[in-house]
């Protein structure tokens, strides 16, 4: 499907924001509207109070029909995953009592399409690099500057999840995820959380197990919508996403924006993740160390 005013994805470019972007309800083109204003109010009051802000139809639906077939054509680069792991991705201490949710293993399962294989011109990639949303992010989360994140494979992800596939519950290590659904599987996919459940100072154990065994009246349950964006910090709040079901596979876009220019994945954490390094990944690796030891 072609979307006037866009070029189709792979005939060299053109993106416009106000054919992708429902600028109407969020314009992110006029970051001195009270309009703007607003949306970042309301943003950051839910990254404040749930750790996640929710903005519903961020991407307008005639471009996420683009987006839904791009992903859909990167099905093949995906690399799949699926590893057994407890909510912290760690080790279960021989001594944690039976309750503890150090013990709760999970299953994460999806595919990923790593960063370098989409295309450059195509509706996924522009969008992630378009300035004006990174101002946005920037806005909301109330971190300036942010920075595009260099790493090749980590740049930019679509996470496919298809029929009984799901990601457990648990917490991230990086600070912040920004997300835009693509595909609604026909039933689960759910996105559920429970906001400021740990805290800097405290792992939490008891209110932590409480939810990840399904009795937490913390719990909420997002239905995200295809073009529907998230922002969310999952330092705090454990989180998972529930088991697709049926025919149509989540499709998720995960944008990548870094607090420091020049970013990469380090070629250990690349090769445990992706079963690959990039020779950018290496060059990255040997400026840090030329930087820190000081006989070379
Ligand atoms: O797929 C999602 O909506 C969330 C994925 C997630 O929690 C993660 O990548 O850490
Ligand atoms: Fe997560």
């Amino acid at each position: 499907m072609k979307l006037a005013g866009t070029a189709a994805p792979g005939s060299g470019g053109g993106f416009s924001l106000e054919t992708v972007i429902d600028l109407e309800r969020y314009p992110i083109h006029r970051p001195d509207s009270e309009a703007y204003r607003d949306t970042i109010r309301q943003a950051r009051k839910g990254l404040g109070t749930e750790e996640c802000s929710h903005l519903p139809d961020f991407v307008l639906p005639a471009a996420v029909e683009i987006m839904q077939d791009e992903a859909d054509a990167l099905r093949p680069s995906a690399v799949y995953f699926s590893e057994q792991h407890n909510p912290y991705f760690s080790a279960v201490p021989e001594d944690a009592p039976q309750w503890d949710p150090r013990r709760k293993m999970g299953r994460k399962t999806n595919g990923l399409v790593p960063g370098e294989a989409f295309p450059r011109d195509g509706l996924i990639w522009q969008l992630c690099r378009s300035e004006a949303v990174k101002r946005f992010v920037e806005d909301c989360l109330d971190v300036r500057p942010l920075y595009f994140y260099d790493d090749p494979y980590g740049c930019l992800n679509v996470s496919v999840q298809s029929d009984g596939e799901e990601f457990a519950w648990h917490f991230d290590t990086n600070e912040f995820t920004v997300s835009v659904l693509l595909q609604r599987p026909e039933a689960g996919g759910l996105f559920e959380f429970a906001p400021n459940i740990r805290t800097p100072q405290s792992e939490c154990y008891e209110q932590v197990a409480e939810v990840v065994n399904g009795t937490s009246p913390r719990t909420v349950s997002l239905d995200l919508k295809p073009g529907d964006m998230q922002l969310f910090k999952g330092r705090y709040s454990v989180h998972r996403v529930t088991p697709v079901s049926g025919p149509i596979p989540r499709q998720i876009a995960l944008l990548a924006y870094a607090r420091e220019p020049g970013m990469y994945a380090t070629p250990e954490r690349s090769k445990q993740i992706w079963g690959k390094v990039h020779p950018d990944q290496i060059a990255a690796a040997n400026r840090r160390r030329r930087a820190d030891a000081l006989l070379d």
